[in-house]
């Protein structure tokens, strides 16, 4: 369900570590803004003091606290998010391309994280409330590429460690990326799950064919063909 005075278009990227999801936001997002205004935004952060959250979030500074406590620190970071990036651009019908949103929660804190599925629905209507995702895109990936993925491209900025969450052990991965696809085959109308695993190109055109097929207004069904760039 969308906000009742939203003209825009909310779509969500979600997925385990090192999915693809930036690469496809801002892929999207290139072929979206020949037709319509897009703005492209991630979670955690998004807005000044959500990005601060953010920045304590991948520090680990609220591990020790337990994942209902990261998941009231993820929620703080969104409801300022949503109230001042995401609702004002739906209101003001953009499309919103934003990457990972709700489900990480239910998928991070929840399924992985062992937090009260109960919890996490409770915080998921009052922080998101009628804000739902019009689509999400799941990028499904084994973890030990997603891992592998991200740790070559922390190597090529030259950061040394593993962020709170790349750190985890492969078994905390692996329940990720089942927590997806049970999001993915929980909620048909809103989420399609997109294999990640061959190249750039072949995932974008997989991305264009969802957002044709689940929003035709936005591609035309001829969009789906990746341009040679
Ligand atoms: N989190 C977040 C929670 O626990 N709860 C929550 O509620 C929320 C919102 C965010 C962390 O916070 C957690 C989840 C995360 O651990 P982050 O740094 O934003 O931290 O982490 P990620 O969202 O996982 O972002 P990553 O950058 O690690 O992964 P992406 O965006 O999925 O991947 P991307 O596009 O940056 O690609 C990674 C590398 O692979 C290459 C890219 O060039 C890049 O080098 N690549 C490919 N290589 C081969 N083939 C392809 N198809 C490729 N696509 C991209």
């Amino acid at each position: 369900m969308s906000l009742p005075d939203s003209r825009g278009v909310f779509i969500t990227f979600e997925g385990g570590e090192g999915a693809g999801k930036s690469t496809q936001v801002a892929r999207l997002a290139r072929t979206l803004r020949a037709r319509r205004s897009v703005v492209t935004t991630r979670e955690p952060g998004g807005s000044p003091r959500a990005e601060e959250i953010r920045e304590a979030l991948l520090a680990g500074v609220a591990k020790p606290y337990g994942p209902f406590a990261e998941a009231l620190l993820f929620s703080a970071a969104r409801i300022d998010h949503l109230d001042h990036l995401i609702r004002p651009a739906l209101r003001a019908g953009e499309i919103v391309l934003c990457d990972r949103f709700m489900d990480s929660t239910r998928a991070y804190q929840g399924a992985a994280g062992g937090l009260d599925p109960d919890a996490v629905a409770a915080l998921e209507r009052v922080v998101v409330g009628g804000t739902r995702p019009d689509l999400t895109l799941i990028l499904d990936l084994a973890p030990e590429t997603g891992l592998a993925r991200a740790r070559a491209r922390a190597a090529g900025q030259g950061a040394s460690a593993p962020d709170r969450f790349e750190a985890e052990a492969l078994a905390f991965h692996a329940r990720l990326r089942a927590a997806f696809r049970e999001i993915a085959e929980a909620e048909p109308a809103r989420c399609v799950l997109i294999e990640a695993a061959g190249t750039a190109e072949a995932v974008e055109a997989a991305v264009r064919r969802a957002v044709a097929a689940r929003l035709p207004g936005l591609l035309a069904p001829d969009a789906e063909r990746v341009d040679a760039a």
